[in-house]
């Protein structure tokens, strides 16, 4: 694994645990360019990284389709089959800011234990492949009783005492929309090996979780799937559950993560020397094709609000995020808290405080981004 990550990834990347390989970009880089450079894209692994022979490789699709079939790389590839499809989508793990909700609270014991993301388990990639819609079509659609598509991954893990492959669902109604892209290529390269190749899936406005890499069979099922990936993990609980009352059944399954920001400079506990405005930039995204509308940002813990000018947001893509950068007037000498909030197409807002929505899961931290900074004026 170590040879693929030095090869395939930045030195700057930050290891957040060996094994599984687990990094993220450290915080000048996240938002450097609007598209993430693909050695400073984030990491998320549960097991190993496959090494997979594309020319002994095949997808495998089966369960309820009416045609099953097994395709090569090249049968994808074939554009009088499958026409190509490019689009700029953002990939965000549900775990992105999990250590502001670690910062809280987590007991021994609980997720804790999950990698301890900060602001950079998001990247941006212009991805090329095909549309799944059109391959279920080539395998003479579903049954009438199919309703979600199983998705498996080559790599292994090790959960609930066995080894097993990295499987989870997706509604077949996503798939139905395009919403759910086979991939080979990313930024103009070839899908690294880090990445998923020599084939994912990029589920657009969903969490990372459902964009399984090394991707190897999908299987069309009526509910979703029972895999442990897809129901022990990935789950929103209220706050009143933790280790000793949850139970599985009770957790909400995540897909969509709602409109989420952070101020990847200046950093926290910074000291800031400026006259009168103080340079701010972050990003900015909204989960299910929602896109980022209006972000704002303040000097004063939040009550007062400037808006960033739009021309300050990077283009608008359906499945991206925003990346924006703006001047925060500032006249205060000594401590000062600075803080975003985004705003989506929906109107939908972030809730001001971390507390607002912690969960013992430790997913989804969507609050309104806080740093404190020295502020020299
Ligand atoms: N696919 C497989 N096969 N194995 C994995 O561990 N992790 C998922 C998803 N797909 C995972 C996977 C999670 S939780 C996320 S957030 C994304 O991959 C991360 O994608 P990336 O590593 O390309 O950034
Ligand atoms: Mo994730």
């Amino acid at each position: 694994s170590w040879a693929i990550v030095l090869k395939e990834k930045s030195l700057d990347m930050l290891h957040l645990l060996q094994f599984p390989y687990n990094g993220e970009p450290p915080k000048r880089l996240v938002t450097a360019q609007p598209i993430t450079p693909n050695p400073l894209h984030f990491v998320r692994n549960h097991g190993g990284i496959p090494s997979i022979d594309p020319s002994a490789w095949f997808l495998r699709l089966d369960g309820l389709v009416k045609e099953p079939k097994k395709l090569t790389l090249s049968d994808l590839k074939d554009e009088s089959r499958f026409p190509r499809m490019e689009r700029t989508v953002t990939i965000q793990c549900s775990g992105t800011r999990r250590i502001e909700q670690i910062s809280l609270y987590a007991g021994e014991g609980d997720e804790m234990i999950n990698a301890p993301w900060a602001e950079g388990a998001i990247g941006t990639a212009k991805y090329v492949g095909v549309s799944l819609k059109k391959v279920i079509k080539y395998c003479g659609g579903l049954m009438d009783e199919a309703k979600h598509l199983e998705l498996a991954g080559a790599d292994t893990y090790f959960k609930m005492k066995e080894v097993m492959n990295y499987v989870i669902s997706v509604p077949y109604s996503k798939v139905k929309a395009h919403e759910v892209m086979l991939v080979w290529e990313m930024n103009g390269e070839p899908l690294p090996k880090i990445h998923g190749a020599p084939l994912r899936a990029v589920v657009m406005g969903y969490i990372g979780a459902r964009s399984v890499k090394w991707l190897y069979r999908i299987t069309a099922i009526s509910e979703p799937s029972r895999a442990p990936v897809q129901s022990r993990e990935y789950l929103y609980f209220n706050q009143q559950v933790g280790k000793h009352n949850q139970k599985w059944i009770d957790g909400i399954q995540i897909q969509e993560m709602p409109v989420s920001s952070a101020i990847m400079s200046p950093w926290n506990k910074q000291v800031v020397i400026h006259e009168g405005q103080i340079e701010v930039k972050g990003w900015a995204y909204s989960g299910g094709g929602r896109w980022p509308e209006r972000v704002e940002v303040s000097a004063d813990g939040g009550f007062s609000w400037y808006a960033v000018p739009t021309e300050n947001l990077s283009l608008k893509h359906k499945f991206a995020w925003r990346t924006w950068h703006t001047w925060l007037p500032c006249d205060v000498e000594g401590w000062i808290e600075i803080v975003v909030r985004c705003w989506d197409n929906s109107l939908n807002t972030q809730p001001t405080q971390v507390r607002n929505a912690w969960n013992w899961g430790l997913h989804v931290t969507s609050s309104a981004h806080r740093i404190k900074i020295y502020s020299v004026n």
